[in-house]
């Protein structure tokens, strides 16, 4: 159901839980804006891993052609940046996070995960929310490889959190028992990052 309201028929649309689809604050744009602090490297390291380490049973280590062996699959999300804009209707192909889990067995203890990124950009993340259905590691956006300053060739996804948790240039997890703060999350970030309920800053 689509309600129109204004001069401009903004569409207010819920989702299936009831919430807008837009969160709170936010405006929509078709464009796709770039948001990078580090500068933005031209290409994957030749020396690049995907590397699991911490608090699991198996510990990974996979080159780029082992990692893309791994099976692809598609998820289709809206992504909200902290700083207003979100962008609907995101087509991601790549590898879905659970392709991951179920080979690396988090330990019981482990509860939270920092992503890690070949250029030193960090974020942490909850498991419980890393581990969901809408949650990849995208290798295309909207059927055409990622672009360098998108984060290609490889970045992370996590389309219910404002979008400085979907790093881009990632090499991988590390799993750990405590929370930490990751790049943003140090800077004045919220460490949580709903966007439903404006965690935009500390
Ligand atoms: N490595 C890295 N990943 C990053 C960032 C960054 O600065 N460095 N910015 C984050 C922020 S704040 C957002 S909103 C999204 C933006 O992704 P985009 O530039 O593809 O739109 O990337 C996130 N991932
Ligand atoms: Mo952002």
């Amino acid at each position: 159901m689509k309600w129109f309201l204004g001069k401009k028929s903004t569409p207010i649309e819920k989702r299936p839980d009831g919430r807008d689809r837009l969160p709170p604050g936010q405006h929509l744009t078709r464009k796709w804006p770039v948001l990078t602090f580090e500068s933005t490297p031209s290409s994957l390291p030749s020396d690049w891993r995907f590397r699991v380490s911490g608090l699991v049973e198996n510990p990974l280590e996979l080159t780029w052609e082992e990692f893309l062996q791994l099976p692809h699959t598609t998820v289709t999300a809206d992504f909200h940046c902290v700083t207003l804009w979100s962008r609907y209707n995101n087509t991601w192909e790549g590898i879905h996070i659970r392709e991951i889990l179920q080979r690396v067995r988090p330990l019981p203890e482990a509860q939270y995960v920092m992503a890690h990124c070949w250029t030193g950009y960090t974020t942490n993340i909850p498991l419980t929310a890393l581990d969901d259905d809408d949650v990849l590691i995208a290798l295309k956006h909207d059927g055409k490889p990622l672009t360098p300053e998108h984060g290609g060739p490889v970045r992370l996804i996590v389309p219910k959190l404002y979008g400085y948790k979907s790093a881009k240039w990632l090499d991988g997890f590390e799993f750990m028992e405590h929370d930490k703060p990751g790049f943003w999350e140090t800077r004045g970030y919220h460490n949580s990052g709903d966007p439903w309920k404006e965690e935009r800053y500390w």
